[in-house]
């Protein structure tokens, strides 16, 4: 019986548009499903959308449209974006989907059925951003996971047992490929060990989410309704019978990639939920580390993202699947830079993979009329090519042992050291001066080296695949191979490539990438900084705060021009504008219009106060280069100085836009 494989990605939230945070486990899940794919496995791959939420509700609101509507328009960016990287996933949910919301429903009942739901009332603090209830947490305090408030949540609530599932958790975690890494695994089992409360799991202050079943004022919890999306979109809960089919024969899920700050959502809640239920556990939990950006985790909230859109119209998306694989270590945090990427895709995909593929397959071309040579066995054969055969087949093993254990970085590592060593194999072997020999022990001979550079091609192309499966498809086909996915993998041994196999059209995969591109893809990336979805407003449930600064100082609809008289240039030139950049940006107690910022402009470093706070969250600005009217005359507002004004554009509501710019300028520069 054929082997079957289930592996899905978190379900992305459309507050925000996809970012290569989002991509990064994507990749890597596209990754393992393709490689269980060419093991043999019926391999199911799942990613979707989470919809549902005050904060989705919030998010719409702010961005005036229905929640649907701001789902579909986000949720399809989502679903593109994948599509356009070419993505293998078997199937989108959206948790706003018919089979998905009625499957929730079922499962609540089976919940509340078995036993495990009952109503009470929650009296707590709850992070919107997270859609996480902060135990012990007091009115004002922040959210332990973000840092944002938490608001004070009193409410008649279904709460869910969690406190029963405590040993069954704890026996759970005992089988140490349950939670992976380790250290992932050691924090959960702490937290669970020091004791679990019970849950809420229903709210009844909104409505956009699933109602409880028989209870429709109520709506489920936005975390048991994501994470059924597991077992919903493959058939659970479903009265159809190819539907209740495909949930026996994928559930449990092989493997749930997820990012290491919703490890207790997946690690606790869910197996608890699916207990409770009478269902079977996931066989793992895999979290990875976080993609930072200018040394912060990359995120929407902080304004420092960068899309994969721009990677993938410069380089290309195998650029971006094996740098993310390559250069982060699996479960610790990596940083990204378009410095490092570039450098890589040179070094290892144009210089490394592509041009073994190039100098190779045009020298069976040319010496061997594009027909892949015999290797001798007698008289021109040599250690060296031993060697490569043995580190060929090394790299098989290894390879497949460190890309299971979800190593992927040590995996390229090993397959890209094989490609090392046929470029050190061919240098030293000189083909092109054996080529220019006419006698047998020189043809033999080149020959055997060609022979020998072409098979470990194919074997580090068929590993690689996987990761990087455009550029290895098209190295395939030029090797005259046909087409790579009808490969074997497991099956995969030194000494297979046909003997005869007449070559396809050779042309390079991987054109060297000069500097222009760190620039190019920097400069698409600044043009959209500015924030498009705006992160939700955090609606205080405090009696509202006093009146407004009126007197806030955006230059939003200052009076520049008195009363629409012209002025002369010597009077603009009065005017000194210079570009500044953020270093720091903190909203003002007490005030919900004006921002604290330093302002960088070169010479000094300003404070100024801007009533900005309400168009832009302070930790968007950090970073953001600002243009400053940098010789007003300070003045103080709420008791701060404020020495200098940011200059922004009033829209017809108020609210205001900063001024930026498109190219790259230096701090400091003066506006004329
Ligand atoms: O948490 N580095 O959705 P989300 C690495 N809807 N991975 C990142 C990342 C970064 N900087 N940013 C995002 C949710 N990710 C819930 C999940 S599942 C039932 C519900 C990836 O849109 C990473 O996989 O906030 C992370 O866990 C996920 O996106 C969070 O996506």
């Amino acid at each position: 019986m054929t082997r079957k494989f289930y592996i899905t990605t978190p379900i992305y939230y459309v507050n925000a548009r996809p970012h290569i945070g989002h991509a990064y486990t994507t990749i890597a899940c596209d990754t393992i499903a393709r490689r269980q794919r060419l093991l043999g496995a019926d391999t199911f791959f799942l990613t979707g959308t989470d919809e549902h939420g005050q904060k989705i509700e919030r998010a719409a609101q702010a961005a005036g449209k229905t929640p649907q509507q701001y789902a579909d328009q986000i949720s399809a960016e989502f679903r593109n974006l994948w599509k356009r990287m070419g993505i293998s996933n078997d199937d989108f949910i959206r948790t706003t989907e018919e089979r998905h919301k009625k499957r929730v429903q079922v499962l609540f009942q089976g919940i509340r059925d078995n036993g495990f739901i009952y109503k009470g009332t929650y009296t707590g603090q709850y992070c919107v951003s997270d859609e996480l209830y902060v135990d012990g947490a007091q009115p004002g305090d922040p959210c332990p996971t973000c840092g944002r408030p938490t608001e004070t949540v009193e409410e008649e609530n279904y709460f869910f047992k969690l406190s029963s599932f405590r040993d069954q958790l704890l026996a759970l975690y005992a089988n140490p490929d349950f939670i992976r890494p380790e250290t992932r695994r050691n924090e959960v089992i702490s937290f669970v060990r020091s004791g679990l409360r019970d849950l809420s799991i229903s709210r009844s202050t909104f409505t956009w989410g699933i109602p409880v079943p028989d209870d429709p004022k109520h709506v489920i919890y936005v975390w048991l309704d994501a994470l059924a999306n597991y077992i919903t979109a493959i058939g659970y809960g479903s009265t159809h019978p190819g539907a209740q089919e495909a949930f026996k024969k994928y559930w449990p899920a092989d493997v749930h990639m997820i990012g290491k700050e919703i490890v207790r959502f997946h690690c606790v809640y869910w197996p608890a939920f699916l207990l409770a239920a009478g269902l079977p556990v996931p066989k793992a939990i895999v979290a990875h580390g976080w993609l930072l950006f200018e040394e912060n985790k990359m995120s929407k909230s902080r304004g420092n993202i960068v899309r994969a859109e721009t990677i993938l119209d410069v380089l290309g998306a195998d650029a971006l699947r094996y740098f993310l694989l390559r250069e982060v270590v699996f479960g610790q945090d990596g940083s990204f830079s378009f410095d490092a990427l570039v450098q890589r895709y040179n070094s290892d995909l144009a210089n490394g993979l592509g041009n073994l593929a190039s100098r190779t397959l045009t020298m069976i071309n040319r010496y061997f009329k594009g027909e892949v040579p015999y290797p001798s066995h007698a008289v021109s054969k040599s250690a060296a090519d031993d060697v490569i055969a043995e580190t060929a087949r090394t790299t098989i093993r290894e390879f497949g042992t460190l890309f299971d254990q979800f190593q992927f970085s040590r995996a390229l590592e090993m397959a890209w050291g094989l490609i090392a060593a046929v470029d050190k194999y061919i240098v030293e072997n000189e083909p092109w001066t054996l080529g220019e020999k006419q006698d047998d022990e020189s043809r033999a001979r080149l020959a055997t080296v060609l022979y020998t550079s072409a098979e470990a091609l194919r074997i580090a192309t068929a590993l690689a695949h996987p990761v990087i499966p455009d550029a290895t498809a098209k190295i395939w086909a030029q090797m005259g191979l046909g087409d790579i996915k009808k490969l074997a993998l497991a099956d995969l041994a030194w000494g297979q490539l046909p003997l005869g196999t007449k070559l396809g059209e050779v042309h390079p995969v991987f054109p060297r990438a000069d500097k222009s591109a760190i620039q190019r893809m920097q400069q698409m990336e600044e043009q959209q900084r500015s924030p498009v979805v705006e992160e939700p407003k955090v609606v205080s449930q405090a009696p509202a705060v006093e009146a407004v600064a009126k007197a806030a100082p955006v230059a939003a609809g200052a009076d520049a021009t008195v009363d629409g008289a012209k002025i002369s240039i010597d009077d603009f030139a009065k005017i000194e504008l210079r570009v500044g950049v953020v270093k720091v940006a903190e909203r003002v107690p007490k005030s919900d219009k004006l921002l604290r910022l330093e302002v960088d402009i070169g010479t000094e470093v300003r404070q100024v106060v801007a009533g900005i706070a309400e168009a832009y969250a302070p930790e968007t600005l950090v970073g953001r280069k600002v243009v400053i009217v940098a010789n007003l005359a300070p003045r103080k507002l709420r008791g701060l100085e404020s020495n200098g004004m940011i200059v922004a554009a009033s829209l017809e509501d108020g609210k205001p836009v900063l001024a930026g710019f498109l190219e790259d300028v230096p701090i400091g520069a003066r506006l004329k």
